[in-house]
């Protein structure tokens, strides 16, 4: 198949590129760097050096002998992104491509708009240029697990049947996000579920849990194929930064209590949810939702399950929940669709832990542990951390 993988410099769209070009698809990356951009705002970085997207290419194409199309363009300018379909012409997109931190959405008005547009705007653009031009393209969306929120009933993947008064309607299954981040998700979910009404669409939306790891099979053939590690306290995500804190001797930051459970995902399960999600379209006019998550843990877990994993100095703490989320609440999910599709799941005490703890060893004298510490709070409309005062 010919897959365009939108989002392709980021941490899951490069794996994910070289997952499906090694598995023997015609891939194209597209990025606009945006990613990048906001390390620099940041004054942050991934822990693990990357090379530009251009020498990732050139390297894969070295290593593999297999080629990627890549192209600079930013889903939000609609020519440009025309113009890459039209050449590129694929069966599939696969759409990474949004900014996607919850705290990076949540420092002021200015970011909260920023993500918003951009995700919703972008994902706009790319409907309608696959319905003025090939409505048989295949769009792989990443949703998140985060649109559902904390319901107090089991979470279905993406639609309920309801019945209410007497009378029963499958509708999208309610949303209770908890950012503006995963808001914007809950948008663009509505737009794709719109298109497919309106003119016959075909979408897969992955509602995708916390993803951890950094090493697949790919990435880990060539020093320059590596994908990003963040760990900086706005794109840094809980299992990775729990790991970086258990390698440095530094306290492993629970958010409040700790009760509150979030669903998790292996990073090497990622790229093969994408792989089977393509392989599998959805139908003409279908909004199908996965939910792309295998596990579920309290964040004492998460944190417990690391620390036991890299016995050293490291502790526990509890600090002040910057955010705004429930805790000890009801958490349940059903993820049987992937799972039925031919998916394997990895779970979190197996290997990758290990991995990742190399990576970090490695690495760790790049860290800069100022980054680490909390500095979007959810309660404040305007954050004062003077890195943010952008
Ligand atoms: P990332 O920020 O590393 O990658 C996203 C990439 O998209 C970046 O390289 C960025 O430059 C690019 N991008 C953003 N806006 C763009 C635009 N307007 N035009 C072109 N390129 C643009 O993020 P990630 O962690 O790889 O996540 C990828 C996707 O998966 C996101 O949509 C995210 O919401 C979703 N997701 C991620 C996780 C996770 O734990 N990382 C979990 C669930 C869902
Ligand atoms: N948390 C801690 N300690 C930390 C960092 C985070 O306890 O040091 C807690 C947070 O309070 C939250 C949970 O860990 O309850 C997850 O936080 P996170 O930053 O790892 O993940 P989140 O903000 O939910 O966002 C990430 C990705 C996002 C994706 C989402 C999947 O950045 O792109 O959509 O995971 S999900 O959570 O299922 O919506």
């Amino acid at each position: 198949m010919r897959i365009l993988v939108l989002g392709g410099d980021g941490y899951l769209g490069w794996p994910t590129a070289m997952y499906l070009s090694a598995r023997g698809h015609d891939v194209g990356v597209l990025d606009n760097g945006l990613r990048r951009q906001y390390d620099h705002e940041l004054g942050a970085g991934s822990l693990v050096p990357i090379e530009s997207m251009a020498t990732r290419v050139r390297a894969w194409r070295e290593v593999s002998g297999k080629s990627l199309a890549s192209y600079t363009t930013d889903l939000c300018d609609a020519d440009g992104l025309y113009a890459v379909l039209r050449e590129f012409a694929p069966d599939a997109v696969v759409h990474f491509a949004e900014q996607r931190a919850a705290p990076y959405s949540m420092i002021d008005r200015k970011h909260a708009v920023h993500t918003q547009v951009n995700n919703v705007v972008g994902t706009l653009n790319l409907m309608y240029a696959i319905g003025e031009l090939d409505r048989d393209v295949h769009v792989v969306k990443l949703g998140t697990m985060g649109e559902y929120g904390q319901p107090n009933i089991e979470i279905e993947e993406g639609w309920l049947e309801v019945t209410h008064k007497g009378r029963t309607d499958r509708m999208m299954f309610p949303k209770k996000p908890g950012s503006f981040y995963h808001l914007s998700k809950v948008h663009d979910s509505h737009n794709l579920e719109f298109g497919c009404r309106i003119w016959g669409l075909r979408v897969t939306d992955l509602n995708q849990g916390v993803v951890y790891g950094q090493e697949t099979d790919e990435t880990a053939l060539d020093p320059r194929l590596a994908t990003r590690l963040d760990y900086d306290s706005v794109f840094g995500t809980v299992i990775n930064r729990f790991a970086i804190q258990a390698v440095l001797g530094e306290p492993l930051t629970v958010y409040g209590g700790g009760s509150q459970t979030r669903a998790t995902i292996d990073i090497r399960d990622t790229v093969e949810c994408i792989r089977l999600a393509c392989e599998n379209p959805a139908d003409r006019g279908e909004f199908r939702v996965f939910n792309q998550a295998t596990e579920k843990f309290s964040l004492s877990q998460m944190a417990e399950t690391v620390r036991a994993a890299y016995p050293g100095v490291a502790e526990v703490v509890h600090v002040d929940n910057p955010r705004v989320e429930i805790e000890d609440h009801y958490y349940s999910f059903v993820h049987t669709a992937l799972e039925s599709l031919g998916l394997q799941p990895h779970t979190l005490s197996d290997t990758l832990l290990t991995s990742m703890f190399k990576v970090v060893e490695e690495h760790a004298h790049r860290v800069d542990r100022e980054a680490m510490k909390p500095v979007v709070d959810w309660r404040r409309a305007a954050n004062e951390a003077p890195a943010l005062r952008l």
